[in-house]
């Protein structure tokens, strides 16, 4: 919901299911006494689920929500964003990172009638061995482990963890910090049978290093690091940097061998990728 400073006014966006059982984008505005729905536009040829998640006003004339747009039938998302003009709302085109399997925009932030931020949300997983039919020897892995994210833009990324514990080794404990997010971590614990269920969280910026780190996410080239609990959901910010190719790579020896840098550690694809800004 935004409601401009001194205008009395709020415009409040979201979704709701039609007749025909197709979920479609909504906005709402109230005027200082009662709140009225405005027709929204869906795009055309590919909404069988659509939806606004966020909406940022620098006026009662000039307001923008962001969502997210199914195309069809797939399980795909494509990014969305409408402008309202002071007496309608339109569609606006908007880019989708390459190679993402879905891309959805969360979040939305206009300093102005013609200067908007809009934040994309990515997820990812770590699997367990035995989710991906291997053993402790092959290890766990991050899914994706190579992706592409937009260059020079605030991400939201979600990491659901589905492993359990590594305590990090003596000289290691700084790897349970935080360091190069916007803000503090949202972690929440996860259901593994039902990751869906949607679990309070705690807003922290460091882990216990020896009793509550399972992995890291960790860019060292974009000063870049996120413990990871076990069973958990991770949420953090942070702005991408120039184009180009980086390492990731968990900095908490999970693997095989005795000291646990074997397997996963050092094979490509498991606990260490590639991560395109572009
Ligand atoms: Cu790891």
């Amino acid at each position: 919901m935004s409601c401009p400073p001194g205008s009395g006014h709020c415009i409040a966006v979201g979704w709701y299911v039609n007749s025909n059982g197709q979920q479609i984008t909504l906005a709402e505005t109230w005027n200082g006494s009662v709140w009225a729905v405005q027709p929204t536009p869906n795009p055309s040829g590919s909404s069988r689920i659509t939806g606004l998640n966020a909406v940022s006003c620098s006026s009662t004339s000039a307001c923008t929500a962001v969502g997210s747009v199914e195309v069809d039938n797939s399980g795909t998302y494509l990014t969305l964003a409408e402008r309202w003009n002071g007496s309608a709302w339109a569609v606006q085109s908007t880019p989708n990172p390459s190679a993402a399997q879905s891309s959805v925009l969360t979040g939305v932030s206009c300093a102005s009638a013609t200067a908007c931020t809009a934040v994309s949300h990515y997820t990812l997983s770590i699997n367990t061995p035995d989710m991906l039919g291997g053993t402790e020897e092959t290890g766990p892995a991050l899914v994706p482990s190579n992706f592409v994210l937009p260059a020079n833009t605030t991400v939201d990324i979600t990491i659901v963890n589905y492993d359990d514990a590594t305590p990090l080794p003596a000289g290691s404990e700084q790897y349970a910090k935080a360091y190069g997010i916007v803000g503090t971590l949202a972690v929440s614990d996860l259901d593994a049978v039902n990751p869906n269920a949607v679990k309070s969280a705690r807003h922290v910026k460091a882990l216990d290093p020896a009793a509550e780190v399972s992995h890291t996410f960790t860019i060292a080239a974009l000063g870049l690091n996120v413990p990871l609990a076990p069973q958990s959901v991770t949420t953090f910010r942070f702005h991408t940097g120039h184009r180009g190719s980086y390492e990731w790579r968990c900095v908490d020896p999970c693997g095989a061998g005795d000291a646990g840098w074997g397997g996963a550690m050092s094979a490509k694809g498991y606990m260490v990728g590639t991560v395109t800004l572009a």
